[in-house]
């Protein structure tokens, strides 16, 4: 069988740390199978969110994402194993937590609150030069 082994970067966005759900999102992350391979949790500056989401830059929402994102502690989360990129983000579900299909942590946990951004607790590379590129920006 071909291995697909992959890193990823996972974050648990501040309304996640907030409310408490830190420990089941990394809960479900571990009972799929994949590995927390490490862990830490800061207050990310605008320098590195205007990195991070250098894509959405100029776009409408950007603005009072950084806002957001900066707003608290996130826990940031470097996690492997055999196509994980996608695999979490199926596990996270679909942007907008009021639809995101249930079983998902997105669909399970999160709901919309009226606000100008998605509050949607986690956030998952898109790809494998995506998870690279964050990974040097969350892990150096
Ligand atoms: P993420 O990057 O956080 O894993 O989420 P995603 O791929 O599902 O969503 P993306 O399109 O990359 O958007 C990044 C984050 O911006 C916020 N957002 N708010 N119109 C809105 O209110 C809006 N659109 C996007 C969400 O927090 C989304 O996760
Ligand atoms: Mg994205």
């Amino acid at each position: 069988m071909t291995q697909n082994r992959e890193q990823t970067l996972v974050l648990v966005k501040p309304d996640g740390v907030q409310r408490g759900l830190t420990g089941q999102i990394l809960a479900r992350i571990e009972a799929k199978g994949y590995v927390v391979e490490d862990l830490k949790m800061i207050v990310p500056t605008r320098e590195m969110l205007t990195q991070h989401y250098a894509e959405h830059e100029g776009k409408p929402f950007f603005e009072p994402l950084v806002e957001f994102m900066s707003s608290g502690p996130v826990v940031a989360a470097r996690v492997s194993g055999d196509r994980v990129i996608e695999g979490f983000r199926s596990l996270a579900g679909s942007t907008e937590p009021t639809t995101a299909a249930p079983g998902t942590i997105r669909g399970d946990l999160g709901r919309d609150w009226g606000e100008k951004v998605q509050k949607n607790l986690v956030h998952g590379s898109d790809s494998t030069e995506s998870a690279e590129r964050e990974l040097g920006i969350w892990f150096g």
